[in-house]
């Protein structure tokens, strides 16, 4: 018997809009003016919102925060296409396209500073929260696409992950079984080519995440990752095919994180600043406001006003979300047990009122402290 080789598909690579704005007129897609407005719009708020949240870590006013900056554009590329009854179900570097279905800056504000009502999606979309365990969302992900595909319900779900999530073994059983069964569902990979500290070198062989793809029996592409018109036309493609009955697509967005991992990181320690400085030439929204001009969608002066509305609104609401903060409601900690369970298990109960007796403890205590303080003035 002769040796044959085996013909697999071929992985293609995609970039439309290059790092100095230059667009490739056939592979260019159509895009209505106030679609092209409205992902500058949220890709302008996820990088403004994504800076002030670094300054209030920095003040001590937000907890650990990771920043986005540099993923705007798999983000809007991406979610622009979803209808609300589609899921958006994400990472946690998804804050262009979180803002886009309707979570607020309040959301983003309340969630990283430890309060779970940040965590609830807005009215009238289906998405699932921000996710912090790595790869976990792709398996929800995967189910709510089979179950889509039983009940024959026509919409979709987009998933979004990162290079080092590629690693696990969720993110093997989610593509397996999206694929198996056939279920409608978008799998992005934000490869920003680091998991904390580690190099995708280290922890995989394989030249590209999107050649997975073949393995599991679904299409895959790489896209450049920076240019939103790529992961438009990636995205719109496996959304076609997703709503076809053919099943789940695999999109790798290579891009890269402008920032530390999170604000508790510091990136000097594995990242050289030539490498840092060579992929900020490759920003995603710097050409995305070129493209805007050069087609006359939008001038300098619209891009201006627009960015200064943005700033106007994360001002209004972070003072906002400050004053809320401070309210009883949101400041009880007891608040804790009460998204977990409808019934709660017992052992959980017993835990929740020993921390209502602390509490009330801690508050007697308090009062007479200021009592005493009181007296000695
Ligand atoms: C299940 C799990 N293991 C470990 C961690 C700790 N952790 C947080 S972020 C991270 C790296 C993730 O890298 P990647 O998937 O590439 O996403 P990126 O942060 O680069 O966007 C790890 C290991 C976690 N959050 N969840």
């Amino acid at each position: 018997m002769p040796r044959k080789p085996i013909e697999l598909p071929k992985i293609e690579s995609l970039s439309i809009l290059d790092e100095d704005g230059n667009v490739d007129k056939a592979l260019e897609p159509k895009i209505d003016k106030d679609t092209l407005k409205t992902m500058l719009r949220y890709m302008l708020l996820a990088r403004r919102t994504d800076e002030r949240m670094l300054l209030m870590q920095r003040q001590g006013r937000c907890g650990t925060f990771p920043q986005s900056s540099g993923h705007e554009a798999i983000s809007m590329g991406s979610a622009i296409h979803l209808q609300k009854e589609d899921w958006h179900i994400p990472a946690y570097r998804e804050l262009a396209g979180l803002l886009y279905r309707g979570w607020t800056i309040e959301h983003t504000l309340l969630y990283w500073n430890g309060f779970e009502e940040g965590a609830r999606p807005p009215e009238g979309v289906n998405d699932l929260p921000v996710c912090v365990p790595i790869a976990s969302q792709l398996l929800h992900a995967a189910g709510i696409g089979m179950g889509m595909r039983i009940k024959d319900q026509n919409n979709i779900v987009m998933t979004y992950f990162g290079d080092g999530a590629s690693s696990e073994g969720d993110c093997h059983e989610a593509l397996n079984f999206a694929a198996v069964y056939q279920a409608p569902v978008v799998f992005v990979c934000l490869n920003n080519q680091y998991a904390i500290s580690v190099p995708l070198a280290k922890q995989m062989k394989n030249e590209t995440i999107a050649q997975r793809a073949i393995a599991y029996g679904m299409p895959g592409i790489r896209v450049d990752g920076n240019d939103v018109l790529a992961v438009y036309v990636a995205t719109q493609e496996a959304i076609a095919r997703a709503k076809a009955g053919e099943g789940p697509t695999l999109i790798e967005g290579l891009t890269y994180r402008f920032t530390p991992h999170t604000t508790a990181d510091d990136p000097k320690r594995y990242r050289s600043e030539e490498e840092c400085n060579t992929w900020a030439k490759r920003e995603p929204i710097a050409r995305y406001k070129k493209y805007l001009i050069a087609k006359g969608v939008m001038t300098q002066a619209d891009i201006d006003s627009m960015e200064a509305e943005i700033d106007a609104e994360i001002k209004q609401s972070v003072t906002k979300t400050e004053t809320l903060m401070q309210s009883a409601e949101l400041s009880n900690p007891l608040s804790m047990f009460d998204y977990l369970y409808n019934d709660m298990p017992p052992y959980l109960n017993e835990q929740r009122e020993e921390l209502k007796a602390e509490l009330e403890k801690s508050k007697k205590g308090n009062k007479s402290e200021g009592q005493a303080a009181a007296g000695h003035h």
